[in-house]
């Protein structure tokens, strides 16, 4: 018999109190249910008394932002907890600590970060966080590198990825990013006054030709353990800290969908200040922060996967070639331009939005950052495969703009 069910905020203080070592055996818990996000169940449980806290997230058998009628695996949970383990291994100290993983209830137990901020929200503020370019780089250049054929063992590659076979969120990435913008489907979601531009989705060959190039390498190419949903609603921050949470998508994929997905995310910001800040030179420099943010991301992404490729290649042929290490890193800035570029259009026309847009209160500006957000997406899409600069990446935002 399943012991699964969605837990109250009762039973998730009685599990909280069972845990060894946290609690006080007769401690007045109090418990909130948190969850914003489109997928889970998120409890705070706190000791007002001694401080201590935590963060329970269950997995719920269905897609809550959409309702029963859209089921999930639970395995996700499995998945996510063993994500964020070898995440801490490969990059200490840039995701949550998770204290206990319980399979029947689906449940992951871990490091409470409430003294951090979700960017996605401090960006929309104006803050900046200096240090986030250097933390994600190591987070990207670490776990991608030392989960891929160029940093570990082959043989056990191929065993660690059998840990992460993810075909229920896999397939709703397929679906809402590769697919569902650039059709009618009922999943789309936009405003009438941008129809126009949904409708030139629908119709452009040469965008849908490069969407299906990065949709089928999405499919078919396991080059490194994935993060597999990086927004900057994934990730928690202080002005000197960062952390990545949420690696429920987590799977074998191409490593520039993880890089583009934060790149994505900036630039939505980006777009989304047509309205947050009021000021015209608070604009602008908010918007140089976020493409300098996006020039040091790539950068000091692509000098520490260099260096980690240097020091420790387990592949005598990659390691020995000359010029395949540069074609390789060519070959990710092409596919993490691509893959911006469909997150992008994925926020704007698809399923599921992003608040740095949808949060405009204005109409008039709201389109405005709709437009342009299309405008540097599609331009990201199709002239991916071109670039061969983060600074030629930069020219198709400024061309969108
Ligand atoms: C049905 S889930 C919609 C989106 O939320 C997650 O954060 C992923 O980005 C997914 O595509
Ligand atoms: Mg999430």
């Amino acid at each position: 018999m399943s012991l699964y069910h969605p837990l109250n905020e009762q039973e998730a203080i009685a599990i909280a109190k069972s845990l060894p070592g946290f609690f006080d055996a007769h401690a007045e818990l109090a418990c909130r249910e948190i969850g914003d996000g489109n997928l889970n169940l998120v409890f705070h449980i706190t000791d007002p008394e001694s401080g201590t806290s935590l963060i329970m997230k269950q997995a719920l058998p269905y897609a809550k932002v959409v309702g029963e009628s859209w089921p999930l695996s639970l395995d996700r949970a499995r998945i996510e907890s063993e994500a964020l383990r070898k995440q801490e291994e490969l990059a200490p100290g840039l995701v949550p600590k998770v204290y206990h993983y319980d399979g029947d209830l689906a449940l992951t137990i871990m490091e409470d970060l409430s003294d951090h901020v979700i960017m996605r929200r401090g960006l929309m503020d104006g803050s900046r966080y200096p240090e986030f370019a250097a933390h994600i780089s190591t987070f990207l250049a670490n776990t991608l590198f030392y989960t891929s054929d160029l940093g570990l063992n082959q043989q056990e590659k191929k065993r660690l990825s059998g840990r992460f076979i993810n075909p229920d969120l896999c397939k709703i990435t397929e679906d809402l990013i590769f697919d569902d913008p650039y059709t009618e489907s009922s999943n789309n979601n936009y405003e009438a006054s941008i129809a126009d531009c949904a409708a030139a989705l629908r119709e452009d060959n040469a965008l849908h030709l490069e969407v299906a190039r990065l949709r089928a390498k999405f499919l078919t190419q396991g080059q490194a353990l994935l993060h597999g949903d990086l927004h900057t609603g994934s990730v928690f921050v202080t002005p000197g800290s960062t952390k990545a949470i949420d690696p429920e998508f987590a799977y074998f994929g191409p490593m520039g969908y993880d890089i583009g997905a934060v790149i994505a995310n900036l630039l939505l910001n980006y777009a989304g200040h047509e309205h947050w800040s009021a000021d015209e030179r608070e604009r602008a420099a908010h918007r140089a922060y976020l493409l300098d943010t996006v020039t040091s991301v790539w950068t000091l992404f692509e000098s520490k996967f260099r260096a980690l490729w240097d020091a420790h290649c387990v592949d005598r042929l990659f390691r020995q070639t000359r010029g395949y290490q540069d074609a390789y890193m060519q070959d990710l800035l092409r596919d993490t331009a691509g893959y911006a570029g469909c997150k992008m259009v994925r926020r704007i026309v698809g399923l599921a939005h992003v608040a740095d847009i949808d949060a405009i209160p204005d109409a008039t500006a709201r389109e405005r950052a709709q437009r342009m957000a299309l405008r540097i997406g599609t331009d990201l899409i199709k002239n991916g495969r071109q670039v061969g600069t983060i600074g030629q990446v930069l020219q198709a935002v400024q061309e969108g703009v």
